[in-house]
């Protein structure tokens, strides 16, 4: 069985929604926020950081959009990514690797800002730096979804999911869902879907 290293509102939301989607089984164990970590957490997350899935054959690893890929591949008959080697995957793995390597960052440069400088009282040019940088990724992600219903392919893909995860972080949420329309129209989606609506309730990502 799969283990989710997990805690509500984080990152484990997307991965969640992939091992429900797969219908695979999985034990949930939640690793509270703390400055002094467990080191035997320490072993499999470096980082302190969640999510992190440890797979059946006990091999561990952390990367959100990493543990989205694998899973897809897992589990192709749940259509959690479009097809391999289709122009959709293409797509899809592109996002992917965009939403985690250029936004989530931005999301924690604001979250965690006190990491990226070493002014104690520069805190606030982090924050408002990482939310520009927010904003101009979040602006490329709403052109991608211009006249599409999905990111990538014709239907749900775990992309989605993700996209919407990262939009409900931004720290002006009425802002960023009269900004960009396109995303807006998609988060209004999953927010009527059954799964999401069921994560929400315990992760609390949106109102
Ligand atoms: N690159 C990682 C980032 C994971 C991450 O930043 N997780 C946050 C929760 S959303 C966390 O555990 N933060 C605690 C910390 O950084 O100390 C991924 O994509 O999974």
């Amino acid at each position: 069985m799969y283990k989710l290293y997990t805690r509500p509102g984080s990152g484990g939301f997307v991965v969640e929604a992939a091992l429900a989607m797969a219908g695979a089984p999985f034990e949930q164990v939640d690793v509270p926020k703390t400055e002094a970590p467990d080191p035997a957490f320490l072993a499999i997350s470096p980082l302190n950081q969640v999510p992190v899935l440890t797979l059946p054959d006990g091999h561990s690893l952390t990367e959100s959009a990493a543990i989205c890929i694998l899973l897809a591949e897992r589990h192709p008959q749940a259509g959690l990514a479009p097809e391999a080697g289709s122009s959709a995957r293409a797509d899809f793995l592109r996002w992917m690797a965009f939403m985690s390597s250029v936004l989530y960052p931005a999301i924690l440069r604001l979250y965690y800002a006190h990491r990226y400088t070493v002014d104690g009282e520069g805190l606030q040019p982090v924050k408002q730096a990482a939310v520009a940088e927010m904003d101009r990724g979040f602006a490329i992600l709403d052109r991608a979804l211009a006249g599409r219903d999905w990111l990538a392919g014709e239907t749900l893909s775990l992309a989605d999911i993700y996209l919407v995860m990262l939009v409900a972080w931004h720290p002006d949420i009425e802002k960023a869902r009269n900004a960009w329309a396109n995303i807006e129209r998609l988060w209004a989606r999953l927010r009527q879907h059954e799964l999401m609506r069921k994560l929400n309730a315990s992760h609390e990502m949106w109102a």
